[in-house]
């Protein structure tokens, strides 16, 4: 009856739980507590809200005894016109963002090769000739910044290009590809596509939802197969392609003694310098002279995930840690780029002597200090930024409150390295995993993928899911703040393995792997696609995505990105199932469009189902009815195991 008695836990994290405890003994503000001050827009929240033009803005409410789909705006929109521009609109917000990224580490690559990006250089040079024979550009006996420039040439030209295909449509599986261009969803150019949704959106343009839909779907592709590829890609070959490295996450990696800086939002290039300038003798010298035992550097979001999965860097936490972080009082600098670093932190740091940095020509926060970064200062950018920490540590308060939690983590595993490990150098290939699939060892794979959301449980939707499916032999790929989430509560270590069902802990004991892969940040979603797109390729699970036993979750979505991810997945043949609450529930005939409407075009379909079990229960079904249509074995969590079981029975004993 009382509000709070209808109120979910905000957390699963103890860490989170114990800082949420002092935030409201102390009086401070946080996204968890504004979250309950403020409910959703009643009307907004099933995207029935038209601002489109000032004729408007139209709500689209029914009257007693009418149907949603007889409600108009002054235009004469239909609920399911502004229901699908509004989604639409969504998608390419999100694949800007992503793409946007892609185009800055395009210019960083750009200025690296040409000798005009100090402390950048290609670092991997292997995935840097990959990349060119991906575009088709010759590399043979051509020095490596000469294949670098044109390498970022084409890579930028995919942005402005107005006719013809984005490059790595080419890299899709054979049949998705014909697909693709019998339906007109090949992206012309990334620009174009992002652009196009906007001018058909506006006001008295596209109003057919399903024409409006038809589009939104190939303006996400501009993301996975564009922007979010190219920048995984240029990122691997500026800082590494990576491969498993142990760390740990949750805020229990602040330190009470050291300078505490941490690196926030989405993009590698400014956090990847930090993290060289920190390992500099005169830098740690120079903290050492201020009373601290030295300097260490802990990220946040998906910053965290692109400096974890190349340099180890461990994670202060997800996104709804970022303001918890600076409650500890322990951080002396937070230095955020682009994308879901909240405004709030200025706030939350007023009540210390924490910094908010400010880093991005593109992004400022008021009352924040703004120290912009561009590629051809960004390592005197890097050291200014520590030193203007460590300058910062004496003024820290005398008691600090750091919960002591955190768990260790592998993570590390690009596209490359599940190939490698699965055959070594020469050998490797998708191969094992698709005879584990097929034989029924491993039921099906699931992505569980992005955001934490306050309206929602901390970390439970997503935990529960990869417990649950690891127990059901599921094998589980993590990105994001998901990703961050299964490494604060200790899933991403072989360890896990006693949690599997027996087939899938005997593919991770024969690998020696963790049952719960950590392929990166959420541009890094692109890897999931190579990896389906590999499992194809490979043989015996059908000829398209759409064929695989495979489920794409995000269970505690709320960024606009998540939205273009769900739908480049879906255009790309996946199902997909988000959580929470669906931003396009007031048009009975948009959730039909998306759903049963987009598997029979693409073969992949969009539900949003906020009940986690109805989830689990779906999504297992798809992955059996998916094993059926094969002709595989069907699956019996019995079938597999003895060996497994008696060896390590044999060891304990
Ligand atoms: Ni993805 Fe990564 Fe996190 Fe969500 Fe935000 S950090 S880009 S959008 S909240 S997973
Ligand atoms: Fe209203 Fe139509 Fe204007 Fe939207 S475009 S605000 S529905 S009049």
């Amino acid at each position: 009856m009382t509000q709070r008695k209808r109120q979910a836990p905000q957390s699963i994290d103890p860490a989170a739980i114990e800082m949420l405890e002092l935030a409201e003994a102390e009086g401070f503000s946080t996204a968890f507590s504004r979250a309950k001050a403020m409910a959703p827009c009643p009307i907004g929240v099933d995207g029935l809200c038209c601002r489109m033009c000032f004729m408007g803005p139209c709500r689209f409410v029914p009257k007693r005894g009418q149907s949603i789909e007889d409600v108009t705006g002054v235009c004469g929109a239909t609920a399911a016109t502004i229901v699908a521009r509004n989604f639409a609109r969504m998608v390419a917000a999100g694949a800007s963002a992503h793409s946007d990224h892609g185009r800055d580490m395009a210019f960083v690559l750009l200025a690296a090769a040409k000798g005009e990006a100090r402390g950048f250089s290609i670092r991997d040079e292997g995935k840097l000739r990959k990349v060119a024979h991906l575009m088709g550009i010759e590399d043979k006996g051509r020095p490596v910044a000469e294949v670098a420039q044109e390498v970022a040439e084409k890579a930028l030209s995919n942005f402005g290009q107005q006719t013809g295909e984005i490059t790595y449509a080419s890299r899709a599986p054979k049949r998705r590809q014909e697909l693709w261009r019998r339906l007109n969803l090949v992206p012309r150019g990334i620009d174009r596509e992002i652009v196009e949704t906007l001018h058909r959106t506006g006001m008295g343009t596209d109003q057919d939802p399903e024409h409006i839909l038809h589009h939104t779907l190939r303006a996400s592709m501009t993301d996975g197969w564009g922007g979010s590829m190219l920048a995984t890609d240029i990122s691997d070959i500026l800082f590494g392609t990576p491969k498993p490295r142990t760390s740990q996450a949750n805020l229990g990696v602040l330190k009470a003694d050291q300078v505490n800086l941490v690196i926030h939002g989405h993009d590698p290039t400014l956090s990847e310098q930090i993290t060289e300038a920190i390992r500099e003798p005169e830098l740690i010298q120079y903290a050492m002279s201020k009373g601290a035992k030295g300097i260490n550097l802990a990220g946040i979001c998906c910053t965290s995930n692109e400096v974890l999965m190349r340099q180890g860097v461990p994670s202060a936490g997800n996104m709804l840690h970022q303001e918890l972080a600076i409650l500890t009082g322990a951080v002396e600098a937070m230095v955020v780029d682009v994308q879901c670093t909240m405004e709030a932190l200025v706030g939350a740091a007023a009540h210390f002597h924490t910094k908010v940095i400010t880093t991005s020509p593109k992004a400022k926060i008021e009352g924040a200090t703004h120290i912009e970064m561009e590629p051809h200062n960004a390592y005197q950018v890097a050291r200014l930024i520590v030193r203007t920490a460590i300058d910062n540590y004496p003024n820290r308060p005398d008691s600090v409150h750091i919960p002591s939690q955190f768990s260790d983590l592998v993570a590390g595993f690009s596209h490359e390295y599940l190939r490698y490990m699965q055959g070594g150098t020469y050998r490797g290939s998708f191969r094992p995993l698709n005879d584990a699939i097929m034989s029924g060892r491993i039921r099906g794979a699931a992505g569980v993928v992005g955001c934490n959301n306050p309206r929602v449980t901390q970390d439970r939707g997503i935990m529960r899911l990869i417990q649950e499916y690891i127990k059901n032999d599921v094998l589980v790929v993590v990105t994001g703040c998901g990703a961050i989430a299964a490494g604060k509560h200790g899933y991403l270590v072989p360890e896990m393995m006693e949690q599997c069902g027996k087939g899938l802990r005997e593919v991770c004991e024969a690998v020696g792997i963790p049952p719960v892969l950590h392929v990166g940040s959420c541009v890094d979603n692109s890897r999931i696609l190579t990896v389906l797109t590999e499992m194809v390729e490979e043989g015996g699970l059908g000829d398209d995505i759409s064929d695989l036993p495979a489920v794409g979750i995000c269970p505690e979505w709320m960024n606009e990105k998540a939205l273009t991810i769900a739908t480049y997945f879906v255009a790309s043949g996946a199902y997909v199932l988000f959580g929470v609450g669906s931003p396009v529930s007031g048009s009975p005939k948009v959730v039909e469009l998306m759903t049963k409407g987009w598997e029979e075009l693409v073969g992949g379909k969009l539900e949003f189902e906020p009940d986690i079990d109805k989830i689990l229960q779906k999504s297992l079904a798809h992955i059996d009815a998916k094993r059926r249509a094969l002709k595989l074995v069907t699956y019996d969590p019995n079938q597999y195991g003895q060996s497994g079981d008696r060896r390590l029975a044999g060891i304990t004993a």
